[in-house]
C-alpha cells in the first residue's frame, strides 16, 4: 500500500485515479459528513453548484431532505442549515438525506469521484479511515486536503499526517515503504509536531481564524477532537455517501 497525499483537488494527478481516495476536509465539510451519518442520517449528497443542488432536492420530500449551503465561512441565506457540524444533530438529520454545497470540501468530492473507492475523513473519524485502509489495503491511496480556494492550509495536512502515522503503526511498515510523495513525510512530521495540541494549531490556520472570526470556537473545538465517531462516510454513487459498515 503506497499513501499519497495532495494539499488540494487541483494538486491530484488528472490522468490517474486511485484504487481508494480520502477527502479531507477537518474545518468543516467532511467533519460535518462524518457527523451526519453518525446521528442518522440516510445520505450525505455533495454538489460544487448551488442551482444543482436545488433542482436536484426538489425531486426529494421536504420531511426527507435537508439543504446546507456555506460559502465564505458563512450560511447561505435560503438553506435550513450551514456548515457546522454541531447543527448536525439526531433530531435534525435522522432519516433525511443532506444536500450540501460548501466552498471547498464538496469540490474535492467531486474531483476523486471516479476513484474505486471515496471516502470523507476528519480527525474525528481517523480510525475509522485507518481500519478500512488497514483491512482492505488497497495498492494506492490518495489523501486529498481541500485546502481554501486552491491553498494548502495545514488542518487538512495535519489529519492527513494523523491517518499515515496511523496506517504506519497498525501496519508496523515504515514510513518509507507507505510514503508515496514527500508530502506524506512531511504531514506526518506536522502531526507528530502537534499531535497533543490539535486545537492550537487549529488557531493558527487561517481558516481556523477565518471561523473564529465567524465566532466558530466551539467548531474548532469539535474538529479538533481525534477518533471521537466510529462511521466511515463511503460513496455509493457519484456525489453520494453513505455509512459503510
Ligand atoms: O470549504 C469548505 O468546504 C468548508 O468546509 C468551509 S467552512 O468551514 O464551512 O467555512
Amino acid at each position: 500500500m503506497k499513501l499519497f497525499v495532495y494539499h488540494t483537488p487541483e494538486q491530484t494527478p488528472s490522468c490517474e485515479v486511485p484504487e481508494c481516495a480520502v477527502a479531507v476536509d477537518v474545518l468543516r465539510a467532511t467533519s460535518t459528513i462524518a457527523t451526519v451519518l453518525a446521528a442518522g442520517g440516510e445520505a450525505v449528497q455533495v454538489f460544487s453548484d448551488l442551482d444543482k443542488l436545488m433542482q436536484e432536492s426538489e425531486n426529494w420530500h421536504p420531511d426527507k431532505r435537508l439543504r446546507a449551503g456555506e460559502r465564505g465561512g458563512s450560511k447561505v441565506s435560503g438553506f435550513e442549515l450551514g456548515n457546522s457540524p454541531l447543527d448536525c444533530t439526531p433530531e435534525v438529520v435522522h432519516g433525511r438525506r443532506l444536500f450540501i454545497s460548501t466552498t471547498n470540501g464538496t469540490r474535492t468530492l467531486q474531483r476523486i469521484q471516479n476513484a474505486s473507492a471515496v471516502i470523507a475523513g476528519a480527525l474525528i473519524n481517523r480510525a475509522a479511515v485507518v481500519k478500512y485502509l488497514v483491512e482492505k489495503k488497497p495498492d494506492n491511496v490518495w489523501i486529498v486536503g481541500s485546502g481554501w480556494e486552491g491553498n494548502y492550509s495545514l488542518e487538512d495536512t495535519v489529519c492527513a499526517g494523523a491517518i499515515a502515522h496511523s496506517v504506519c503503526q497498525h501496519t508496523n511498515l515504515p514510513i518509507d515503504q507507505i510514503a508515496g510523495n514527500d508530502e506524506l513525510i512531511s504531514a506526518i512530521s506536522l502531526y507528530l509536531q502537534w499531535q497533543g495540541n490539535l486545537l492550537g494549531l487549529l488557531h493558527h490556520a487561517s481558516h481556523g481564524q477565518r471561523l473564529l472570526r465567524l465566532d466558530g470556537y466551539e467548531d474548532l473545538k469539535y474538529c479538533s477532537q481525534t477518533d471521537i465517531l466510529d462511521v466511515l462516510p463511503m460513496q455509493q454513487e457519484p456525489g453520494v455517501l453513505k455509512k459503510f459498515n
